[in-house]
């Protein structure tokens, strides 16, 4: 068995993967959606007419932006097309298991009424509880809510990049209580919630509060039992994120994948994972100029049957309109890649890593409850024979397509020895087709 090599006080609190039921959840997802909306989408990224070439979510930390003017605009933040529904039905037909939310991103604006600010949405012309309703909303639509919660918080006056002072020290300690208890009041107002995403950790003030980030962490669990967080929340006492001094992986999963994926399996160190990745090319908040390169919906179903190869979970993110609507290019995302899963989730959903020899055509997955595997196939072969090396004392039984359960492609072996078989699957020869 493992042994820590450095004894840690605030290193991992387990070793291995979580093995309950709401964790094996999670890692079944396959398929999850990210929305990032706040005061920030009111701007669309252009400020007085000038472009900010930028992600919109940072558009208050641009010169141009005086920090005043930047935090009146929820006054104006009032979604008139605004259907928490709508999202979670839409979300729903694209074949999502689960959703995160920005319930406040770094520039502090609360989308719940929270008692600890004035800066929520309580205080603009919508007034509503924009989190609740979109909880409810994913919850009817059997999709399971996580929180997105930024630690950076530009709007509290105790928030601080590194601590220089005392002074700094003692603000700060008025902003860690008033964290604890902003995360507090979301797992009382939310508890249908099945985690937090946090996000925002890696300013040095954070980093340096191992003892109390460790004991806020147990203190969530215990208020929440179940509760999912993964790995971006806290530091040890020497200051590592994600793994601590001794490598081990900190949290319930490893949230190192934002708009990058692993290559092999080697790369996941057997942890739980997830890629969270934006539609153009870094832009989460809704900016009228995406610029640079779109994705399609091929590039982003690939990702996901690379995520799922890989035993983790591909999570798109949605900018919404200022009004609430999303735009169309996402729309026609979420109808496209919603067609795809409708023939295809079942090589999505409960799968994960086969254990087989990656192939140039694509990606293997298996399914944890029906032990099917599946072949996800994007550059299929010129030959028409598709190549499958499986391990000593597996064969094939049949190979059909999704598409028409009466497909029985000719199954050709061409090698074989002591490390398994190898298979030449003839897609083009198929005598039902
Ligand atoms: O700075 C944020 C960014 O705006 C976005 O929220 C992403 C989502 O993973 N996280 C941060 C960058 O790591």
């Amino acid at each position: 068995t493992h042994r820590p090599s450095t004894y840690l006080k605030y290193g991992t609190h387990r070793l291995g993967k979580r093995p309950d039921p709401l964790m094996q959840r999670w890692r079944d997802y396959g398929f999850g959606q990210f929305i990032h909306w706040g005061a920030f989408a009111i701007t669309e990224g252009q400020w007085k007419g000038k472009n900010y070439p930028g992600a919109t979510e940072f558009i208050s930390t641009w010169n141009e932006v005086s920090k005043n003017e930047y935090e009146s605009l929820h006054k104006q933040f009032d979604p008139k097309e605004f259907n928490a529904t709508a999202w979670a039905r839409q979300a729903k037909e694209m074949g999502v298991q689960y959703m995160i939310f920005t319930t406040k991103h770094h520039d502090g604006f609360c989308l719940w009424p929270s008692k600890y600010t004035n800066y929520t949405i309580a205080n603009s012309p919508y007034k509503k509880d924009i989190v609740e309703e979109v909880v409810n909303a994913y919850d009817k639509e059997g999709i399971d809510v996580y929180l997105y919660f930024s630690i950076i918080d530009w709007n509290h006056p105790g928030y601080r990049v590194a601590l220089k002072t005392d002074a700094d020290k003692k603000s700060y300690e008025q902003f860690k209580t008033f964290t604890a208890n902003q995360l507090k009041e979301l797992l009382h107002r939310y508890p249908k919630t099945k985690g937090f995403w946090f996000d925002g950790t890696w300013d040095q003030a954070w980093i340096q509060q191992a003892g109390f980030t460790d004991s806020l962490e147990r203190e969530l669990r215990e208020l929440h039992p179940g509760l999912i967080i993964g790995s971006r929340f806290r530091a040890d006492e020497y200051g590592r994120r994600h793994f601590d001094s001794n490598g081990d992986l900190m949290g319930d999963y490893e949230q190192g994948w934002e708009r990058k994926l692993p290559e092999s399996i080697e790369d996941v160190h057997g942890n739980d994972w997830d890629c969270v990745m934006t539609v153009p090319e870094n832009k989460w908040g809704y900016h009228s100029d995406w610029g640079g390169h779109v994705k399609t919906s091929v590039e982003l179903i690939e990702m996901m049957a690379r995520s799922v190869s890989l035993d983790g979970n591909f999570v798109l993110n949605f900018g919404p309109k200022p009004q609430g609507n999303m735009r169309p290019e996402e729309n026609k995302l979420a109808k496209e890649i919603g067609a795809w899963m409708k023939i295809n989730h079942e090589a999505i959903y409960d799968c994960d890593y086969a254990g087989l020899e990656k192939q140039d055509w694509g990606y293997i997955t298996r399914n944890n409850k029906t032990g099917k595997y599946y072949l996800i196939i994007f550059n299929p072969p010129v030959s028409g024979a598709v190549r499958l090396k499986l391990l000593p004392g597996m064969g094939i039984k049949k190979v059909y397509d999704l598409k028409n359960l009466d497909t029985n492609y000719n199954i050709e072996e061409v090698y074989k020895d002591n490390k398994g078989t190898e298979y030449f699957i003839h897609l083009k020869n198929n005598p039902t087709e």
